[in-house]
Parts: structure tokens; C-alpha cells; sequence
């Protein structure tokens, strides 16, 4: 992997100087977002929001802004014409993210794209992969990916948890995105051994939505710091997997659980009925999901992608303080 992969000098400068980084993941960029500009997002992200820019972009610039004000670099991970980047420069992160033909590259997909030059935005699985080649230890990302619904039927298992229990990083995010088995998805990374410690609350946030009464996290943390300590004493003990951090949507954003279960229910219906399935699940859900609560599920996306950009840049700091590179 180390021979496909380009760091950003910013970003090796970092590295090497044992100042902060925070990886960004970028199928959010490529699959994940509207790419129509949305002004009224600034609503949600602030006066920075760059409004004239395709939501998709602009959200991408915002994180990395904000991962920047507190006080660490971005290295936004993804695949240009056939190279593994960690940081990209303004126009590559533009270009990937207005290019139509940008694939979705989970950890299986690297090596295909990679070997046929193409581009494509970063999973969380593909992220983790590329985080352990560049020795970054603290990413941030929406929600991961993890059992859908139906599973017992359908076995879709995201590659994201397979990819958790296996790359020592911390992952900053929202819990996992509320259409998933979320019960389903916490026993899975009970079992891949994955801490989930939930910053400030006891039960498991459910993306847009509050955190769910019904799902204990594994351990709470007060802060960012305690998450590192967490996290450096679970790496001390050989563990070889991720800690996953999470935090819930910013309150004045989350949608109500009964709004969002409605939007799931008919999204899941129309999935079905045109036959969606595979990959193009998660981007088709995320993207009927913001028709149908209009616009509301985007503003709680942004909200929280946000949030946790900043969370990582505080963890990515924690760490270092601890000199926990080891
Ligand atoms: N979080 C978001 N939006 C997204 C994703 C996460 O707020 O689009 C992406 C992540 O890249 C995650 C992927 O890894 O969805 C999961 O896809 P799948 O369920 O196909 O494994
Ligand atoms: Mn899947």
C-alpha cells in the first residue's frame, strides 16, 4: 500500500513533526451529499459556509476549516487517477467531488481502482486502511457503516466494522446511520472487540436522531481527553482495533426518531421496489431521506459532520499529549 501512497506535504510535515491530524473520509464527498449549492445550510455550518459552492464541496471545505480551528490538519483520504492521497490539494478536492464518474471505494476497492487509474471517494473501511499506511491515528466521518436492516434475509454487513477491528485508530461519529439495525450493528462490534465510547452520554447516538435509551455504549467519556486515554491503554493492550468515539447530533439540528422512521419506511420502499442494492444502498437512502424530511436529515448530516471534525482534531491532540503513537 505505502508504494500507492501520496501524503500531502502539509500533512507529512505534520506527521513528522508529531503535531495533530485528523483524517476525513470522502464518500460522504462523492456519495454521500447533494452536489446542488445550498445556501441555506449556512443556517447549520455558519457565516463560512460557502453558498455559491455544490453543497457536496462546500461541506467537504468546511470540515476541513473546521478540523483546522482546532488547531490540527486535515488530510482529506481519497484515490485520484490511480494515487492514494492523504491530504488533497483545493483543486483535487474539487475535482472529485463534481466528478460524475468518482467510484465509492471500500477497502476492497482500492486496489482494482488503483491499478485502473481511476478516482473514487474513500468508505470508512478504505479510510482505516489508508490511515494505518500513513500513521494517522484520529478520523472523523458522519456515521459509520454497519448491519442493515433485513439482515437476517439479506446479510449486508457494511466493511466498515471488519475494517474497525482491524486499524488502530480513534473514529470520531454520530454512531452509525439511523437506517441500519442499530442493535445489530452494537452486537457486531461487540464482537469484533471495538470500544464505543460514547462522549457525554451512555447510550448509543443514532445519527441525525438522539441517542437511543435502548442502546448502551461500552464505556463514557467526559471529553476528548478521556477518549484518548481510553483509547491509548485499549492499544497498549494489543488490541489490534479502533476505538469508536461517538457523540450525538448537535440538539439543535436532531430530527425527531417518529419523523425519521416515517422517511426511512417509504425510502426503504422505494428502494425495494427499484431493485437498489449493494453499495448504492447507503448513498440512495441518504439521499431520498433528505427529499423526504425536507432538507432536514441534510441539516442534521452537516450539523454533525461538523461536530465531529472538531471532536477528532481535540482526540487527534489528546493522543499526542499522551505520545500515544505506540
Ligand atoms: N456518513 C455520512 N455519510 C456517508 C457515509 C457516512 O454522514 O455517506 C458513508 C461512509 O463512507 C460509510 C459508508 O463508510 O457511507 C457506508 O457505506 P456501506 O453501508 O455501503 O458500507
Ligand atoms: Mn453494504
Amino acid at each position: 500500500m505505502h508504494r500507492h501512497l501520496h501524503i500531502h506535504p502539509e500533512v507529512a510535515e505534520a506527521l513528522h513533526a508529531r503535531r495533530p491530524v485528523v483524517a476525513l473520509e470522502t464518500a460522504v464527498l462523492t456519495h454521500g451529499l447533494p452536489r446542488e449549492a445550498n445556501a441555506s445550510l449556512a443556517r447549520v455550518a455558519g457565516p463560512a459556509w460557502e453558498s455559491s459552492l455544490p453543497a457536496n464541496l462546500a461541506l467537504a471545505r468546511a470540515m476541513e476549516r473546521a478540523v483546522r480551528e482546532a488547531g490540527a490538519v486535515p488530510a482529506t483520504m481519497a484515490v485520484i487517477d490511480g494515487s492514494l492521497r492523504a491530504g488533497l490539494s483545493a483543486e483535487e478536492l474539487e475535482r472529485l467531488g463534481s466528478d460524475a464518474s468518482a467510484r465509492k471505494l471500500s477497502s476492497r476497492d482500492m486496489g482494482p481502482a488503483i491499478a485502473q487509474r481511476a478516482s473514487g471517494g474513500l468508505t470508512v473501511a478504505a479510510t482505516l486502511a489508508a490511515c494505518t499506511a500513513a500513521g494517522i491515528r484520529s478520523f472523523a466521518t458522519g456515521g459509520i457503516g454497519g448491519v442493515h436492516r433485513g439482515w437476517s434475509q439479506h446479510p449486508d454487513i457494511s466493511a466498515d466494522l471488519l475494517a474497525l477491528s482491524r486499524a488502530q485508530v480513534v473514529v470520531t461519529c454520530a454512531g452509525a446511520k439511523s437506517i441500519l439495525d442499530l442493535p445489530a450493528t452494537l452486537e457486531w462490534l461487540d464482537s469484533l472487540s471495538v470500544p464505543v465510547i460514547g462522549i457525554g452520554t451512555p447510550h448509543f447516538p443514532c445519527f441525525t436522531c438522539p441517542p437511543d435509551a435502548s442502546l448502551p455504549v461500552s464505556a463514557v467519556a467526559r471529553d476528548a481527553t478521556e477518549v484518548a486515554a481510553a483509547a491509548r491503554a485499549h492499544w497498549q493492550l494489543q488490541q489490534p482495533s479502533a476505538v469508536l468515539a461517538v457523540q450525538p447530533c448537535p440538539a439543535t439540528f436532531a430530527m425527531t426518531r417518529a419523523d425519521l422512521d416515517r422517511a426511512v419506511q417509504a425510502a426503504e420502499q422505494e428502494a425495494a421496489s427499484k431493485g437498489i442494492h449493494g453499495p448504492a444502498v447507503t448513498p440512495f437512502m441518504l439521499g431520498r431521506l433528505a427529499t423526504l424530511t425536507g432538507g432536514k436529515s441534510l441539516e442534521a448530516n452537516v450539523a454533525l459532520l461538523l461536530h465531529n471534525a472538531t471532536t477528532a482534531a481535540r482526540i487527534a491532540h489528546g493522543l499526542l499529549d499522551l505520545g500515544a503513537s505506540t
